[in-house]
């Protein structure tokens, strides 16, 4: 910890028992820790399962969050909260598959980084609208820091509007 403070963007996703619950839990358990403070949250969507189109539809938010954690530490964080929600981790769980609980780093500061264990920005965002949706809700003028691109901009980009996202009641 470098006791600075830096702006990170997760987002949570969850298609396992109570959703939108598991979901608020995961927040909520982030910004209970000493190093982080919530600044924002998004609502929920409700979504249509991407990638592995298999399984239940989705609950998914996006939170900003101010954070006195290291990239690694932080991420180190959200999977200590996946676990304790009671998310399987183990070798036979599907990649992209069904999930209690999804907690990923979008971006950090203007940080980027590709390493095996992390990646930030997230990877994929940039083609999801159940991510961009709620990113823009939040902070719309956000720019990724690989594309230069506002939020605004790469969900406006993205063709495939039938990616099916509503406001969760
Ligand atoms: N997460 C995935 C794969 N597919 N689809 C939706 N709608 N929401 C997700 O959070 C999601 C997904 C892998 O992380
Ligand atoms: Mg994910
Ligand atoms: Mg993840």
């Amino acid at each position: 910890m470098d006791n600075k403070e830096h702006i990170a963007y997760i987002s949570v996703g969850s298609n396992l028992g109570n959703k939108k619950k598991n979901c608020q839990k995961g927040i909520d358990c982030l910004v209970a820790l000493d190093e982080n403070r919530l600044l924002a949250q998004s609502p929920f969507y409700k979504t249509e399962p991407v990638d592995y189109k298999d399984q239940d539809w989705f609950i998914n938010g996006v939170a900003r969050i101010e954070t006195q954690l290291l990239p690694s530490k932080f991420l180190k964080a959200l999977k200590e909260i996946e676990k304790k929600a009671g998310r399987d981790l183990g070798q036979n769980a599907v990649r992209f598959g069904p999930r209690i609980l999804d907690m990923d780093i979008l971006l950090y500061d203007n940080l980027v980084i590709d390493e095996p264990m992390i990646s930030i920005p997230h990877p994929r965002m940039h083609e999801r609208v159940f991510v961009l949706k709620p990113l823009c809700d939040i902070d719309s003028q956000i720019i990724h820091p690989v594309s230069d691109k506002s939020a605004e901009a790469l969900l406006a980009a993205i063709d495939d509007k039938n990616q099916g996202v509503e406001l969760c009641s």
